[in-house]
């Protein structure tokens, strides 16, 4: 038995029976009445889990058992606080950040921290609060002054839980138990190559609504080709007969929808003289929705994006996606993408690449990052960490993805630059994936069937023809997959020209990835791996490459900047980072940039 000392007090993790699991997202939660939670929150780390479970393993707050001596047993057990903890003299992060950039303790860390923030409320009885994770890396156990509000899986996208009646006149305290441990099971698995980032990664709100409030909306210009502005309003209570305006002053729109009895309006409003987005022109409206007792605003761009043959069509017309892979990491100061400043930074760096497009690589990121590219005028590819090998025949692992896949489309669906779902990256072939990844299809055109589903898939040899048969290429919209001819095959970039294609789709060839590492500053000739001319050699001999596909339109290159990945070891020119950026962790732009950069003039000048 453990000895205890009694010094030592802090939260309450108290054992409350019901977990419940987050509920439907809010819709646009920046329009909100809020209170940030962001700032320092103190930390515990608990490599143990003495915080959760007692000496014998079992977890506290369900078996409520507590023989392990870890609470003060002279105290009843639901009044009773976890010892050996002391929040007030721990150490404090920022949130929102990973928690690997910010204590050398924690650099490497695959397990529990114990995070708390107090804060003043002061509830009124005809509103509702909830509090608004917008991520939180991997699993995350919420709880507020001392009950446990619920449980959230999935790294990357926003969680909620409704806290009306659970608020405190005064301060109140917030704890989570945050753990990125990678498990098999989950999504994304164990093997990636990415830092495994941990902590509450994104902004937490706490937002005060009308007891009735809009909870969901898309306004997006339908799938027909009618001059309307389609899509819903959905209320968060079941009232009939409620009435919402749909206001959009610049297009003199002002229109009445009424409720079913689900709570829920359908939208149609006939339009004139609307400015489509596009990344030459990237428009946006202000929408304002009203109801008696709510006023919410947002900046809606409206376009048309489907695909033709080979060609994918932009507002009705064809266009090629000059883009690039970006991850969700500022390289300059290692860690997560922490404000609008850094995001800002990746995006400006893709329009100095000339780019209009960016592939959001390999999970969802900031709903800021897609509001920016909104505002910026560059189209995306959003995707879900359905990253190689996942396990594809058990049900949970596919109920995980499945959730994820629709909070991203929830998130994100009345966002212009949006044009690509992605299912996932690189899963090899067997028929339990292809059951698992058709059915993530249907369900992301289910959700949405004006955007395009895609996935980046795996390519084979035969001799000198690289082969694209992928089944699930008969279920997805693009072609698009990862070729790293020149650097994992094929010999030297200059040998990789030998190559043809053998497509099996008469669809649009947008290409996920191509590239190979080059340590900026290292200089030598372009036979030495490594080297910038290296680099440089094959995005001159990868373009020249893919050119000769008849069907490409556009490709994501991997990848904008170098990026932490505990799985590159070279010590003289990895140290955990991957090189395959275009720009290096000090912001220098490699050799190779500028070949990509005067390859995209080009495709410009041939698709204006
Ligand atoms: C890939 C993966 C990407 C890796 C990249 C690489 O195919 O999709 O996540 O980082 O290759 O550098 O090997």
């Amino acid at each position: 038995m453990l000895k205890l000392n009694y010094w030592a007090l802090f939260i309450a993790i108290l054992f409350c029976s019901s977990q419940s699991h987050a509920q439907n997202l809010i819709q646009n939660i920046q329009a909100r009445k809020l209170q940030s939670l962001n700032g320092k929150w103190n930390y515990i780390i608990d490599p143990y889990e003495n915080g959760f479970y007692d000496y014998r393993h079992e977890p506290f707050d369900q078996s409520a058992s507590g023989t392990g001596g870890f609470y003060d047993d002279r105290l009843p057990k639901d009044k009773s606080e976890l010892l050996e903890y002391d929040f007030d003299h721990s150490p404090a992060m920022n949130v929102p950040g990973d928690w690997n950039s910010q204590a050398e303790k924690l650099e490497l860390y695959e397990g529990s921290v114990w995070l708390r923030r107090k804060f003043d409320a002061k509830p009124a009885s005809d509103k509702r609060y909830f509090v608004y994770f917008a991520a939180v890396n991997y699993e995350a156990h919420v709880y507020l002054n001392g009950k446990k509000l619920g449980i959230h899986k999935g790294g990357f996208t926003p969680f909620q839980f409704e806290v009306t009646g659970k608020l405190k006149d005064g301060t109140n305290s917030i704890v989570l138990k945050v753990d990125n441990t990678r498990k098999p099971d989950e999504i994304p698995t164990i093997n990636t190559d990415w830092w495994n980032y941990g902590g509450i990664t994104r902004d937490v709100f706490l937002a005060e609504l009308p007891k009735t409030y809009v909870a969901d909306y898309k306004i997006q210009l339908p799938k027909a080709k009618e001059n309307v502005l389609a899509g819903y309003v959905q209320l968060s209570d079941s009232t009939p007969g409620q009435k919402v305006t749909v206001n959009i002053a610049e297009l003199k729109i002002s229109a009445v929808v009424v409720t079913d009895a689900q709570g829920r309006a359908e939208v149609k409003i006939p339009y004139k003289n609307l400015t489509l987005w596009s990344p030459e022109n990237p428009k946006l409206y202000q929408v304002e929705l009203s109801t008696a007792v709510e006023k919410i605003s947002d900046k809606i761009g409206f376009r048309r994006i489907e695909t033709n043959g080979n060609n994918v069509l932009l507002n009705g017309k064809s266009i090629f996606l000059r883009g690039i892979s970006l991850h969700d990491e500022n390289p300059l100061l290692a860690g997560r993408l922490r404000g609008e400043g850094d995001m800002r930074m990746m995006l400006q760096w893709a329009k100095e690449l000339n780019c209009n497009y960016v592939r959001l690589a390999h999970y969802p990121h900031n709903e800021e990052m897609i509001r920016l590219a909104d505002e910026m005028g560059l189209l995306v590819w959003a995707e879900v960490p359905v990253y190689w090998t996942i396990s594809w025949t058990n049900p949970a692992t596919y109920a995980n993805a499945k959730q994820q896949l629709t909070d991203l489309i929830v998130r994100d669906k009345n966002r212009a630059s949006v044009i690509v779902w992605s299912i996932g990256n690189e899963t090899p072939l067997s028929e339990p994936r292809h059951q698992f990844m058709g059915n993530l299809a249907t369900t992301a055109r289910s959700l949405d069937d004006t955007r395009l589903v895609a996935a980046a898939l795996e390519v084979h040899r035969e001799g000198n023809t690289i082969i694209l048969n992928d089944p699930l290429g008969e279920k997805i919209d693009l072609v698009s997959f990862n070729e790293y001819a020149g650097w994992y095959w094929g010999g030297t970039p200059k040998e990789i020209l030998r190559y043809n294609f053998n497509i099996k789709y008469n669809k649009p060839v947008v290409i996920t990835e191509f590239g190979g590492d080059a340590l900026a500053g290292f200089h030598a000739d372009e036979d030495t791996r490594w080297s910038e001319e290296y680099q440089e050699a094959l995005y001159r001999n990868q373009v020249a490459l893919l050119g000769k596909i008849d069907g490409l339109r556009g490709m994501t290159p991997w990848i904008l900047t170098d990026f932490r990945s505990p799985r590159r070891q070279h010590p003289v020119y990895q140290n955990f980072w991957n090189r395959k950026g275009l720009i290096s962790e000090t912001g220098k732009k490699k050799k190779a940039f500028y070949i990509l950069k005067s390859f995209y003039d080009q495709m410009q000048l041939k698709y204006q």
